[in-house]
């Protein structure tokens, strides 16, 4: 079949990404035989232009729109991105007769909200590398798409949902199709592709819904698979340098170190980082695996210093541990950034500060990126205490965008603080 993929991600804040999600089924549904092209509306200037453009070359009879944000996530500076994703599935339906399915990260946690939003029939939740190409062949022999696993349809104007399979076999899974993307245009902006070393996670953050989306178990990619991607991404994309999107890196541990290993001993000079490494068994030794495996910049994920909300949050680690950790990745030569979340549930300016005095005993991040105020979605712990403080009065406010801010911090202490942390020059505040 001839299938359109647009990755509808335009945001640059903190950081432009690249559509990895994208690339995994476009590399899927190339795998399987189609005929597939891409869309990125990130470098477009004239989106219904060029859509209809490309629309009217490849005559698709798939678009498959992905969609990686709902909306921005940042109290202090909401965007929201339904409108952009209406406005794609306005210019697709108008030029082209083509079925269109829903997919991504931002659709995953909201399939019934974003049918009923742009008023479409069809989505798959989820991991799309083996239900997307099943989703193809049955539409291509004219099966039942109401049996892919993952589905959420419209059926005589209800809309239901189908449970999602977990890929088992990750080995097994197609590479991504990054080359179909502007990997120059992409470079330019420091941004590289993105791979994952396994899926799942068992920690249950009480501000995170990933366990509940991805299962609380992991699922690994083999070591050697890794770097047989690892090498297969940097000649078919000419490029040196790439991350791992892991929802937390180093656990297990050692399947990091047996990954670690796999690319020194492949001798591949690949540089890459990492958005989430756990403050726990960052020991010396594993930060210099780490670093002899080409790790730069990796983001060491703190959320806080105060032992209160650390353990509100279920974060599981101390004051310690974090100090470790960063003095660690100093001592091995790996300069590192930090992430922080103010304003969780029994967040007071007592245990803004406990976070404050922590940063300045560590030693310096490249940059420390911080957020205040939580994002609401289904799946949270954190949304039981946004329910009895009042914050989420109804569920279909997260949608819209609902977030949750701990009632101990006054407006006028949030202004503060936000003045406080815009003098620091290493810091990256979200919104302001
Ligand atoms: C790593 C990561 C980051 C890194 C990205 C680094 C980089 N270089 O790419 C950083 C820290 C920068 C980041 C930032 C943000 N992130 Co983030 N991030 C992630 C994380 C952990 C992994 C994303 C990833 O690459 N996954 C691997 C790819 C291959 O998976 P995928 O994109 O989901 O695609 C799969 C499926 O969704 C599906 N699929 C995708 N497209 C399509 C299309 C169709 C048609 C189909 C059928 C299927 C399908 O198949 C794909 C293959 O399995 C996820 C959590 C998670 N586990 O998903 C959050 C996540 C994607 N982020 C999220 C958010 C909110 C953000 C921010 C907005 C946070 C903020 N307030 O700034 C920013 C946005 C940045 C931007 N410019 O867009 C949310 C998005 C959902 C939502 N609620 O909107 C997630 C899901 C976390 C969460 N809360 O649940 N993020
Ligand atoms: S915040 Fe990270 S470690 Fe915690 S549950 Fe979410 S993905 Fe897992």
């Amino acid at each position: 079949m001839r299938v359109l993929i647009v990755s509808s991600n335009r945001l640059r804040i903190p950081v432009p990404v690249f559509p990895s999600g994208p690339a995994y089924i476009a590399g899927a549904a190339l795998e399987a035989g189609h005929e597939v092209e891409a869309f990125d509306c990130f470098f477009s200037d004239n989106m219904e232009g060029e859509l209809v453009n490309i629309i009217r070359k490849l005559q698709p009879e798939v678009v498959g729109i992905s969609i990686r944000n709902v909306h921005s996530g940042q109290l202090l500076n909401h965007q929201d991105f339904r409108g952009e994703v209406k406005e794609i599935v306005d210019i697709v339906k108008k030029a082209s007769r083509a079925h269109i399915v829903l997919g991504g990260s931002g659709f995953n946690n909201f399939g019934c909200e974003w049918l009923e939003y742009l008023e479409l029939d069809y989505g798959i939740r989820g991991e799309g590398e083996v239900s997307f190409p099943l989703y193809l062949e049955e539409l291509e022999k004219g099966g039942d798409i109401r049996t892919i696993p993952g589905s959420v349809y419209r059926e005589n104007g209800d809309i239901h949902e189908v449970t999602k399979q977990f890929i088992e076999d990750l080995d097994g899974t197609p590479y991504a199709a990054f080359e179909l993307f502007d990997i120059d245009a992409y470079r330019q902006l420091g941004t590289f592709p993105s791979l994952i070393t396994k899926k799942g996670c068992p920690f249950r953050c009480s501000y995170c819904p990933i366990s509940a989306l991805e299962g609380t178990r992991y699922r690994l990619k083999s070591p050697e698979r890794l770097a047989d991607e690892v090498e297969h991404t940097m000649k078919a994309c000419g490029v040196g340098m790439l991350s791992f999107n892991d929802n937390v890196f180093n656990f297990p541990k050692e399947h990091a170190e047996a990954v670690c290993r796999e690319l020194i001993q492949r001798g591949l000079d690949v540089k890459w980082w990492t958005d989430a490494v756990n403050p726990v068994g960052m020991s010396l030794d594993f930060c210099l695996l780490m670093k002899e495996a080409g790790c730069m910049l990796p983001n060491l994920s703190v959320e806080s210093g105060s032992p209160r909300i650390l353990r509100n949050m279920n974060r599981r680690y101390s004051q310690e541990q974090i100090v470790e950790a960063a003095s660690n990745l100093e001592k091995a030569g790996i300069p590192f950034s930090i992430s922080l979340l103010f304003g969780s549930p029994g967040e007071t300016p007592e245990t803004v500060a406990e976070t404050l005095d922590l940063m300045d005993r560590l030693p310096r991040a490249q940059v420390v990126f911080s957020t205040i105020g939580l994002n609401l979605e289904h799946y949270q712990g954190i949304l039981e205490d946004a329910c009895r403080d009042g914050q989420l009065v109804d569920d279909k406010e997260m949608f819209e965008g609902a977030y949750y801010l701990s009632p101990y911090l006054s407006e006028d202490y949030i202004d503060e603080l936000k003045d406080r942390l815009a003098e620091k020059d290493n810091w990256f505040v979200l919104g302001i």
